[in-house]
């Protein structure tokens, strides 16, 4: 009865909610646009985004896509992925979809239990004769051990794509983290941190791997009557590529909010027993994409009781990652997606609320969140 009073005395929050700048900074662009009529097919502001994105990541080639999951098959596809992957279970769905798209067998590897990515020093005793790549996650914008999967990848030949739809603007103390690897994949959906409403993007290490990729998402055309390869339609349009040069102009902003929500969430928990912050693991920039916190055996309540009580007060936080993506039907009967296999992701995956972390959300609002967790928390 009192929960049904406070949430309609209090306006939802969400647990994130997109950045969109003034509507009548957008018309011109929509303008130019209708004006030139190429509405897609790698028009001029397609052009435009591809290199100012290039530059502000400060990486050599990036190739636009429609959204994160075909940027994601597109890779597979460009390296010529076969057999088994490794990949990690405690991700959204979208990793290891893009691996059942591409007939590839994913094989699970459980995770790291302080940055909750793929494990390396488990991942040697997953590689068979099949095993062909790694496919691990920046799992909320959290650095991947780059280093020791590379070197495990380096001595049994495997291709190592990031599913890097977290860690948009993430660097470590020399650049950002998007050189590793073979190939990273970006996701611009509304959630993240930086959005063109749908998008996604492939950056690439040379030229010709961003023209194969080129070709891989207009259908495999090199021109009007030659097709190269089987591909797909994963092209950015010209309205979501506007978009982006200039959600561009706003990061600075974006940036410094979300860094001061991550910093007041800190201060305000960090000695509430039985919940744990994440340690921010950026050496160089976090992106502060997410606010993951774990709920221990000493917190009051348990973690879903935590999420509902939130929900009874308006507060839609959301238990990313649950289930984790070895409970769903269409993998769970895989060897490695038993649960003996991944310990620390089901604990994990059990004990996971991401709170509302956003540009816009009102320091107020967020103090709501907080004297709600306080207040379940003694
Ligand atoms: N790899 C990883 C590691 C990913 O996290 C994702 C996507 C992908 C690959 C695939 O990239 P894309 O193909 O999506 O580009 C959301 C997103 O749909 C998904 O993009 C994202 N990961 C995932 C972590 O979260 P849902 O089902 O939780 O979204 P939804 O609709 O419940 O939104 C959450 C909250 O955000 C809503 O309660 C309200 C707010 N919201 C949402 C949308 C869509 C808004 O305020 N406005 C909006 O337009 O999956």
């Amino acid at each position: 009865m009192i929960d049904s009073v406070v949430t309609q005395a209090s306006s939802p929050l969400y647990v994130t909610q997109p950045y969109l700048p003034a509507l009548e900074e957008f018309i011109p662009y929509l303008e130019e646009i209708w004006k030139g009529k190429t509405l897609t097919n790698g028009g001029p502001y397609h052009q435009r985004f591809e290199q100012a994105l290039s530059e502000h990541l400060g990486v050599e080639h990036v190739a636009l896509f429609s959204n994160g999951t075909l940027a994601l098959i597109t890779a597979l596809q460009a390296l010529r992925v076969t057999g088994e992957v490794i990949t990690t279970p405690y991700s959204f769905v979208a990793t290891a979809h893009a691996l059942h798209w591409h007939s590839n067998k994913p094989v699970f590897v459980d995770i790291d239990p302080e940055t909750l990515n793929l494990d390396p020093k488990k991942i040697e005793a997953a590689i068979t004769p099949q095993t062909t790549a790694i496919l691990p996650v920046h799992c909320y914008g959290n650095p991947c051990d780059v280093q020791a999967i590379q070197d495990i990848a380096d001595n049994y030949n495997l291709r190592v794509i990031y599913d890097a739809c977290h860690a948009f603007g993430v660097e470590d103390g020399v650049g950002s983290i998007l050189r590793y690897g073979d190939l990273s994949c970006l996701s611009f959906h509304a959630t993240k941190v930086f959005n063109t409403f749908e998008g996604g993007a492939i950056v690439c290490p040379d030229a010709k791997t961003k023209q194969r990729i080129n070709h891989l998402k207009n259908f495999g055309f090199v021109d009007e009557v030659t097709v190269v390869a089987p591909g797909i339609n994963g092209k950015m349009s010209e309205i979501n590529a506007a978009f982006g040069l200039l959600q561009l102009g706003h990061l600075q902003h974006v940036a410094r909010r979300r860094a001061e929500v991550d910093a007041l969430y800190r201060e305000q928990l960090r000695d509430v027993a039985g919940l744990r912050c994440l340690p921010q693991f950026a050496t160089g920039r976090a992106n502060h994409s997410y606010f993951p916190v774990l709920v221990g055996d000493e917190f009051a309540l348990t973690r879903d009781e935590l999420y509902w009580h939130l929900k009874a007060h308006n507060v839609h936080a959301r238990r990313y990652f649950y289930p984790l993506i070895t409970d769903f039907p269409m993998y769970r009967g895989l060897p490695s997606a038993q649960p003996a296999n991944l310990p620390v992701a089901k604990d994990v995956s059990a004990r996971v609320l991401c709170l509302p972390i956003y540009p816009d959300l009102l320091r107020t609002d967020q103090e709501r969140v907080i004297d709600l967790i306080l207040g379940a928390g003694q």
